[in-house]
């Protein structure tokens, strides 16, 4: 029911024009509604991403002040693909499940789609997500569906010196390691412990509707809990290996280097970007009846709370609405700002999760140590205009 993600006093405060919002709600059909109303006012951010540098890579991206249901449309998410779309024909599609398992296997999507179906809300966040002045919307939440992972490798019966299970993509691209030329293919790895987690999924739906090529179709692999880059698109061979897998995009690429400091010496440190992290941002400020409200989302881990600081004051708790514990979708929050002084503000959010992790500040070592752009995790702070009272 829609109405669960309501407070009473949510409804109670929106009187009777709250029956006209659910009505709209409803009709588009999500489990979730949404804070606010379809007709409040959105103040523009001040500060505004720039140009995309790369729009061969990067497509879509969200737009904040547009946020406005809890899943994404798929037409609205974000998409990356580092080497293009590849050209596949799904009849004569093939998954290969190979390496070190004791019967391999040759799947075709009929094959896949006859297995169980489940389905998982997903968050799907690139790790180079605000890495830049440019590219703050890396970031979707999609209702994906497939057939789970792990029964099929066991089926597949991995052996005992497998520890690794690599995903590679039909795409490939030409790339120069050392003085080498090589034809590289997207590919990304778990282990075998990682990938036997019940919510990973071979994924052939996206929001209800066969997975559009963009986004990998027709199989991909969702992997919840993780970064972006560990959901490989246009999946075409599953192999288990006995030792770990060092591609571009696990040990070149998708590498966050830190300089840290430990017993008076600097120590660089090198890490694979793999599982997500707590984060959380501003997503805009809405006006109605002369009154503001501050609405964003927190993502990456399972969200105890959001708290906003404005003007760099105290920190304020904030309201979560859509979303649940699982950790694996975005939760929205709310707060009611009143009326705020005309002029300019700056709102940030911090997310703290159920263990009590706080999201960290940018002057926190987690980001200063970083000497790279993926996992920028730290607080987010947007400037907004609040116009004169009466004006508008
Ligand atoms: N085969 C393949 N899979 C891929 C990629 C890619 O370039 N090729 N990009 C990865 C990265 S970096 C991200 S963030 C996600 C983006 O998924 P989306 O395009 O569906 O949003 O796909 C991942 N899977
Ligand atoms: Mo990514």
């Amino acid at each position: 029911m829609v109405t669960s993600n309501l407070s009473r006093r949510d409804l109670l405060r929106r009187g009777g024009a709250a029956l006209a919002g659910l009505t709209v709600l409803r009709l588009a059909g999500p489990a979730h509604a949404f804070p606010g109303q379809p007709d409040d006012e959105v103040l523009p951010w001040l500060d505004q991403p720039g140009e995309n540098p790369v729009p061969n890579v990067v497509g879509s991206q969200l737009v904040w002040e547009q946020l406005d249901s809890w899943t994404t449309p798929t037409d609205r998410h974000f998409t990356i693909r580092h080497y293009g779309t590849p050209a596949i024909d799904a009849q004569n599609w093939r998954l290969a499940v190979a390496g070190l398992v004791g019967r391999p296997l040759t799947l075709t999507l009929d094959d896949l789609k006859a297995r169980a179906r489940q389905e998982v809300d997903f968050t799907l966040e690139c790790s180079g997500n605000h890495g830049f002045q440019w590219n703050p919307g890396l970031i979707g939440n999609a209702r994906w569906a497939g057939t789970p992972l792990a029964p099929l490798l066991g089926d597949a019966g991995v052996l005992d010196r497998g520890i690794e299970v690599v995903f590679w993509g039909s795409d490939a691209g030409k790339e120069t390691v050392r003085d080498m030329e090589i034809t590289e293919q997207f590919a990304r790895s778990m282990s075998v412990a990682d990938a036997l987690d019940p919510n990973v999924l071979l994924a052939y739906e996206m929001n209800g509707a066969p997975l559009p090529a963009n986004h990998g179709a027709p199989v991909r692999l969702i992997a919840p809990g993780w970064y972006g880059v560990a959901n490989v698109k246009w999946l075409e061979r599953i192999e288990v290996l006995a030792t770990r897998y060092q591609g571009k995009y696990m040990a070149r690429d998708y590498v966050t280097i830190r300089e840290e400091q430990r017993d008076g010496a600097t120590v660089w440190t090198f890490s694979s970007v793999g599982r997500a992290r707590l984060k959380s941002a501003p997503a805009k400020v809405t006006r109605r009846d002369g009154s503001y409200r501050i609405m964003g989302a927190a993502w990456g881990a399972p969200v105890a709370r959001v708290e906003v600081q404005i003007d760099g004051g105290p920190w304020t708790a904030t309201t979560l609405t859509e979303g649940t514990a699982s950790g694996h979708s975005w939760r929205f929050w709310t707060l009611e700002w009143g009326t705020p002084a005309a002029g300019e503000h700056t709102i940030t959010s911090r997310a703290i999760d159920t263990d009590g992790n706080v999201q960290p500040a940018p002057q926190d070592p987690a980001i200063t140590t970083k000497r790279t752009y993926w996992e920028s995790t730290g607080q987010i702070t947007r400037r907004v205009g609040i116009p004169a009272a009466g004006r508008g």
